[in-house]
């Protein structure tokens, strides 16, 4: 089955010679590669292939073998980068190939960023399904990933005429050597038709065909996979249309499927209820059911046994279709009783929710599924009548609770009926009869309190935007389906808690857990900071933190020992001077590498308030205008850097783009200002971008309204590498300040608790801050240009008649201020700032996805550790 380029695997003296094997592997590169580092990558690249292809298929027969309960985590998104270095340094192969490259007249470095980045996904959810993969293996769980293998991953932003531009990310031009196709891995998925005889028939059917990506552990044995679902035609051509003249017709299936695992999505300003989607979603999640109870009955013949052996942890709502699929594979296909399939189902699957923002939680109309899924939308109606039906009396004893305590509203309520039946009846000059009176009375009290509030628990529900149309709240199939939903940080498993699931918490509280997300050292310390690295090695004395990030505790002590301090100090110096060299590279921009280098890169959101952080910066602009010389040698010099995509659809945020490149313009190009303040754009964000910004950070921004951001891992990633965090009491910011202590970090704004109460009032906030004004009233003057342009932007945070200022930036803009003068103080004096940023790395292991992987795995999955021996 495998696609293994032949290699000289030896040199004779038993020893292998990798540098042979590269040489040898650069024949299957893409033809008509010129000489060179490209080659040379390929060459690497499928040497290294082979060496995973061999740990990977001892693990998985390994696995096969002792038959251990899996995990299987279903994704639609992995964002994986580039796997190079990873897979050399995971293996504890970089002594060999950095020896090998050498002799080539190269080295890994080089090689390396030859590679394009795997981007099949958005953002922090990708990312983290990434991070798991590596703590998975790393912990020799057995478990799977499954996803979709987009030919086209995150679009390429690039910047034109000081906007964003999109373009297409042709991930796979130069081939993938990373992956390995599975031509005899096929299941076929169908969609449309209709139901006969109570008999899904699909009207159309694809084939779906699995590629699996090996993921290596670190320093273990273990092989792990990513199995992602390519689809195909049923026939390539119809043969009889061909025939008949008819090319169009002749490759339409083709071009059927291949339209489904074209592109990724991207998350845009709201979710449409796109059919492709939902598509997708069905499509890989139907394939990798399939293919898990196809290997689960090569061992067993009794699907009741099921949850003893897999575990389906579903990543968002993306995958929730797979509560219907797995019921009708347990029914219609296994011939399972409905009751045995629902309680298998509820033993397997589990769901992690990612955010409370009510527009990215799934609402698929129930036209649309009806008709792509009609078996399954009919069995989401069974399940929601079932539920409902056992949840009645509940329901029914809280609401007659409810109305008891409510008995004087009620009588008023009555009253008001009869009064307002008797003003009716004058109205049209006559007098209720007494019987008639009572009717009335009645009639509001028959109003089915006990049906009302059941809809509040309903699986299906009516769009409150646009009456009549039925919608499926895929989080609520989600919860019902599932034995354990979880939120990823404390303060966010609290609020779906309180906000989003109170309901379902009132029925089953245990259900509800907390894992607050993880990081995997390897990529977002070990090798993204090589040198950092080695100085933490050497000060412990071992590299066990690598694989035990408790470990880094005990670097607390050399915080207070100068010379390391000093050590410290100019590795920092070092990935400062490196990101310099790139900013370089990718603006054209000189920075000096004194300043402070501050940095916010993650997706471009309102809610993540990227324009509060642009407006600070004009106001530090014009402080620094009107300053004399004497003020401006006592100022704190910056370095300011952006990063992060806008979904191509989400109008202001392609605005906060453009804004900040008109501020970088201005600025940058202000001789007056000097190395006093540069602004700088990174076009481009994704994983590769972030292991070369994160090291050189000496202070990072998560600065988004409290009781928006489910977690944030970059927070994680940067308090990792010792860059301070300014920020807002939200998701995972929080526990890291717990860890660090919360005088270590810059903490501002409001608590999420507050934030409620200040929408309401938000409508007569008046009581701006001077600076605020000052700053916006620049951006309206045109100082930055386009003043038009700018103007919805603006209006958003400061017209109360337009924009609201739903994510209170106007509010938190004072305290943001000060905690940001509270920044430059404390870089005024180097050795406390040193100190404290030695207490970051160390404080921080808690926040390794080891960690939050073997909680998954001991209070979700229960999956244990299988080694090979
Ligand atoms: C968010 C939004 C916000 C409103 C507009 C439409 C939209 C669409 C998608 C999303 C993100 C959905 C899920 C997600 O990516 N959540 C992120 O998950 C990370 C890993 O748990 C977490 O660290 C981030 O805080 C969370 O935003």
């Amino acid at each position: 089955e495998i696609n293994k380029p032949a290699t000289s695997s030896s040199n004779g003296s038993g020893k292998q010679d990798v540098a042979a094997d590269i040489v040898a592997a650069e024949k299957y590169t893409v033809t008509g590669a010129p000489a060179g580092p490209s080659k040379l990558y390929q060459g690497v690249a499928w040497s290294v292939h082979n060496k995973l292809v061999d740990a990977f298929e001892a693990t998985q027969a390994y696995w096969k073998e002792k038959d251990p309960k899996h995990v299987y985590y279903l994704s639609a998104e992995f964002l994986m980068g580039r796997t190079l270095t990873n897979a050399v340094h995971n293996m504890g192969l970089e002594g060999e190939y950095a020896e090998a490259l050498k002799k080539l007249g190269s080295s890994l470095e080089e090689v390396r960023s030859q590679e394009l980045d795997a981007a099949l996904g958005n953002g922090g959810l990708g990312r983290l399904a990434a991070c798991f993969l590596d703590s998975m293996a790393t912990l020799d769980l057995p478990g799977w990933g499954y996803g979709i293998r987009y030919r086209y991953g995150m679009f390429r932003q690039a910047v034109k005429d000081g906007l964003q531009v999109e373009l297409p990310d042709y991930w796979l031009d130069n081939g993938n050597p990373w992956e390995i196709r599975r031509p005899a891995t096929q299941f076929k998925v169908g969609f449309y038709g209709s139901l006969q005889d109570g008999k899904w028939v699909p009207g159309e059917e694809v084939i779906a065909e699995a590629y699996d990506v090996p993921i290596p552990g670190y320093k273990t044995k273990t092989c792990s996979n990513l199995r992602l679902w390519d689809a195909l035609p049923t026939t390539e051509l119809d043969l009889q249309a061909f025939n008949a003249g008819d090319y169009v017709k002749a490759v339409e299936q083709k071009r059927k499927a291949d339209e489904i695992t074209a592109v990724l999505y991207p998350n845009d300003a709201t979710e449409e209820g796109k059919e492709l989607r939902l598509k997708q979603q069905f499509f890989f999640v139907s394939a990798s059911l399939q293919d898990t109870i196809a290997r689960y009955l090569e061992k067993h013949s009794d699907l009741s046994g099921l949850p003893e052996k897999a575990c389906f942890q579903m990543n968002d709502t993306h995958p929730t279709i797979a509560v219907a699929e797995l019921m009708r594979l347990l029914i219609d296909v296994h011939g399972l009783s409905y009751d045995d399939a629902w309680a298998i189902t509820t033993k397997t699957v589990a769901y992690t929710n990612h955010t409370v923002m009510p527009e990215a939680l799934e609402k698929w109309p129930v036209r649309v599924l009806a008709k792509l899924l009609p078996r399954h939308m009919q069995l989401i109606e069974e399940i929601n009548d079932r539920w409902l039906a056992s949840i009645k009396d509940h329901v029914a004893g809280k609401v007659e609770k409810e109305l008891a305590a409510k008995a004087a509203a009620v009588a008023e309520a009555k009253a008001a009926a009869k009064a307002e039946a008797q003003a009716a009846a004058k109205a049209e000059g006559k007098e209720l009869a007494e019987d008639e009176e009572e009717a009335a009375e009645e009639k509001k009290e028959e109003v089915d309190h006990v049906a009302e509030a059941l809809k509040a628990y309903s699986i299906i529900q009516e769009n409150q935007w646009n009456k009549g149309e039925m919608l499926v709240n895929m989080a609520y199939l989600a919860v019902v389906g599932s034995f354990a939903v979880n939120g990823v940080a404390a303060i966010h498993s609290e609020i779906i808690k309180t906000d989003i699931f109170p309901q379902f918490v009132e029925l089953f509280p245990e259900r509800f857990q907390n894992k607050t997300n993880g990081v995997t050292l390897r990529r977002w310390l070990a090798y993204c900071n090589p040198e950092l690295s080695a100085l933490i090695t050497e000060a412990l004395g071992t590299d066990a933190w690598v694989k035990d990030a408790s470990l880094l505790e005990k670097l607390k002590p050399f915080a207070e020992d100068a010379s390391f301090r000093a050590r410290w100090r100019a590795i920092k110096q070092q990935k400062k001077a490196a990101l310099a060299a790139h900013i370089k590279e990718v603006t054209g921009y000189e920075v000096s590498t004194e300043p402070l280098f501050d940095i916010q890169v993650k997706r471009i959101h309102e809610y993540k308030r990227q324009f509060m952080n642009a407006i600070s910066l004009i106001y530090r602009y014009k402080t620094i205008k009107e300053a004399t010389p004497e003020e401006r040698a006592k100022m704190v010099p910056r370095v300011c850097v952006f990063g992060g995509k806008a979904a191509s659809a989400y109008y202001m945020a392609k605005k906060i783009v453009g804004l900040v490149l008109s501020i970088s313009e201005t600025v940058n190009n202000d001789p007056d200002v000097g190395d006093l303040l540069k602004v700088v754009f990174l076009p481009n964000y994704n994983v590769s971008e972030a292991e070369i910004i994160i090291p050189g950070a000496e202070l990072s921004q998560h600065i988004s309204t409290a009781g928006t951001e489910a977690s944030g891992t970059s927070n994680m990633k940067f308090a990792l590498n010792g860059s301070f965090i300014i920020g807002t009491m939200d998701g995972a910011n929080i526990e890291i300040g717990e860890n660090t202590g919360f005088e270590n970090l810059f903490i501002f704004g409001v608590k999420a608790e507050e934030i409620n109460r200040l929408r309401e009032e938000r409508k007569d906030f008046k009581d701006y801050d001077p600076r605020w004004t000052a700053a916006l009233d620049m951006v309206k003057a045109g100082a930055f240009g386009r003043p038009d342009y700018f103007d919805d932007l603006v209006a958003s945070v400061n017209d109360m008649t337009r924009g609201n200022d739903w994510f209170l930036l106007a509010n938190d803009f004072a305290s943001y201020m000060d905690a940001q003068d509270e920044v430059d103080k404390l870089y005024r004096d180097q050795e406390e700032w040193t100190r404290r940023s030695i207490i970051y790395t160390a404080s921080n292991g808690f926040f390794s996805s080891d960690r939050t992987i073997d909680q998954y795995a001991r209070e979700i999955w229960s999956v244990q550790p299988t080694p090979l021996p």
